[in-house]
């Protein structure tokens, strides 16, 4: 679904990338025969660039990359929070219903996605009147419940004279054609579709203000799907074994490059990548100095400029659990630090095993949903029972109490442009076997994450990098540089903390809206330890003003301190607490430097 032509090559430590900047198809062969050849073939006739970056450590490359190619700003606080979807929740009745089961179970969740079946026969900008007859008091009462809506929006507009954004549309001339200028159509959830050529800036903008639509619903984010563009005609664009382009006759449509029409196969990969640049910029023109959330699942380099990813389409299986860790690591070295996967599995039935494994590391996915396809059985938390929900209920409490630290994680990517899910190897650059290590994860500096990843077992070997690691749970350290055996209960939070960390906990909360007001502990592990704790108010873009607050936080000989780096952001009450040793004791933060 993503295209991100960046390969990061680590010889021991020194790492050398190298970007080739063209949006057309790319074969890179490294070396898979063992015969000391890396090959690179690019399908194009427009030009490229190739960038190289280092050699230098792992980190200093991606913070050049994401120089180069952008970084993530501050999510709304909202959206770091759980969201559920389903494909679909038909109506507005059971969408009530899902959010109400989330709060009368006391189980924390702050969205709620509506899948295509939202809308009228899958006309993008309609809802269906039969199925919501009052979407925007449903938003409103949701909203009154701290629950926020996403709706799915793809790129494929009904072609259907009655339909006024296909006939503007046409009047706007926005629609991809074909190399002899006829109108480019193919069929996807609606039918015959036409697409807009996102490409062109006057079709961003077009496309952007028809978000009015959402908008004036209460809608808080949007999530593009089907963007590469998925084509139910044209299921597989280019073969395997073309080695050239072809014509543009046969490159489906004509797309317009800054040169001029190109053939659509030139620049596909900008496709997705070019129409959440338009939702994202819809959604701030239309509420300027609010976040936006725009969630992608195809892309390019430079997407996370725009918009969040999910992985697609994975399924209800150990095996993709597992392969999460590594492309969610690969994601964020590419500059996409906002990303996760459907947990739960999208196709097929997940099991109350898997849900939970899934939500172990789950709430460690910088981007946490539980998402299902219309074909699995029922996947949300309370569905196998109450002792299956009282440990789904526990990991996501868990999230939540880590909001604080995963805020500060994306203040430290949009500085630094450090992904929030890192390998072993990012910190531990000269630790050999830590290089080796995908089924394991730090979760910023501090949190080490070591999830079951089969089904059946209840134990696992860790390997733990240098230094002395705490159990999250509490229950015991693990001496670093060595591989433990580690049991991990169903529902047990599979991570570990650094000795020399200060974590920043919120208490348990039923959503982010109520984060505000609640006590923020910072726990303290190991004799000496240090900490940042970052807030503002989660919602605009006044940070960038200077209004926001950021301490660093030291435990030395049994004494905290928390000493302004930044202090712009005045928050009604905010009451603190160190835990240091098993013992707590409530401070209160400067405001003034010393
Ligand atoms: O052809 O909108 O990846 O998350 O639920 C399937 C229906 C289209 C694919 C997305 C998936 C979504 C589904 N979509």
């Amino acid at each position: 679904y993503k295209a991100i032509p960046l390969l990061i090559v680590n010889d021991s430590g020194q790492c050398t990338g190298l970007f080739l900047d063209s949006p057309a198809c790319q074969r890179w062969g490294l070396d898979q025969d063992l015969s000391g050849v890396a090959s690179i073939e690019l399908l194009s006739r427009r030009g490229w660039q190739l960038y190289s970056f280092g050699p230098a450590t792992v980190a200093k490359i991606v913070e050049a990359y994401t120089v180069l190619t952008g970084r993530t700003k501050l999510p709304p606080l909202w959206a770091l929070g759980h969201h559920q979807c389903r494909w679909s929740y038909p109506d507005e009745k059971t969408v009530r219903n899902i959010a109400h089961e989330f709060r009368s179970r006391k189980i924390p969740s702050d969205a709620i996605v509506l899948d295509i079946d939202y809308m009228d026969g899958y006309r993008v900008f309609t809802c269906c009147r039969e199925r919501f007859p009052d979407f925007k008091s449903m938003v409103a009462d949701l909203a009154q419940e701290n629950f926020q809506v996403v709706t799915i929006v793809d790129p494929g507009v009904k072609k259907d004279p009655k339909y006024r954004v296909f006939t503007n549309g046409v009047k706007e001339d926005v629609f991809c054609k074909t190399a002899s200028g006829k109108l480019f159509l193919d069929k996807v959830w609606p039918g015959t579709a036409a697409f807009p050529d996102f490409v062109r800036e006057d079709v961003r903008q077009w496309w952007a203000q028809e978000h009015k639509f959402y908008v004036d619903l209460g809608v808080s984010g949007i999530w593009n799907d089907m963007n590469e563009p998925a084509l139910f005609n044209n299921q597989k664009p280019l073969g395997d074994d073309v080695r050239e382009l072809p014509n543009e006759q046969n490159q489906l449509f004509m797309q317009q490059a800054p040169e001029g029409l190109v053939g659509h196969f030139e620049v596909r990969n900008l496709y997705g990548m070019e129409m959440s640049h338009a939702t994202h910029d819809g959604l701030i023109e239309l509420r300027p100095n609010q976040r936006p959330f725009v969630l992608t699942r195809s892309g390019y380099a430079g997407v996370q400029r725009y918009a969040a990813v999910w992985l697609g389409d994975n399924i209800s299986w150990y095996e993709h659990l597992a392969k999460s860790i590594p492309m969610l690591i690969n994601m964020g070295l590419s500059g996409v630090a906002f990303c996760g996967a459907d947990i739960g599995g999208f196709w097929q039935d997940c099991s109350a095993e898997l849900l939970l494994r899934w939500y172990a590391l789950g709430i460690f996915y910088p981007f946490c949903r539980n998402h299902c396809s219309l074909y699995g059985r029922p996947q949300e938390p309370w569905v196998w029972g109450a002792d299956i929900e009282a440990k789904c209920r526990k990991l996501i409490e868990t999230r939540y109490r880590l909001i604080p630290y995963i805020q500060s994680l994306f203040w430290e990517h949009l500085r630094t442009g450090a992904p929030l899910m890192r390998p072993l190897s990012w910190h531990y650059p000269n630790d050999a076997i830590a290089t080796e290590i995908e089924d394991e994860f730090l979760f910023g500096k501090d949190i080490l994450v070591a999830p079951i990843l089969q089904r059946g077992k209840t134990m696992r070997s860790v390997y733990f990098p240098p230094g002395l690691w705490h159990s999250f749970e509490g229950g015991g350290h693990f001496q670093g540089g060595a591989t433990h055996w580690v049991s991990f209960p169903l529902g047990h939070v599979p991570a570990f903390v650094r000795d020399g960390a200060i974590v920043p906990l919120a208490d348990v909360v039923q959503n982010t809206a109520e984060l505000h007001n609640s006590q923020i502990t910072f726990v303290c592990y190991g004799e000496s330890a240090q900490g940042v704790y970052f807030e503002d108010d989660g919602i605009s873009f006044n940070y960038e003003q200077g209004q926001y607050n950021e301490w660093i936080l030291t435990m030395e000989n049994d004494k905290f301190t928390a000493s302004v780096v930044h202090h712009g952001y005045e928050l009604p009450s905010r009451k603190c607490a160190f835990l240091n040793k098993g013992k707590w004791c409530s401070v209160s933060l400067p405001d003034q430097r010393t």
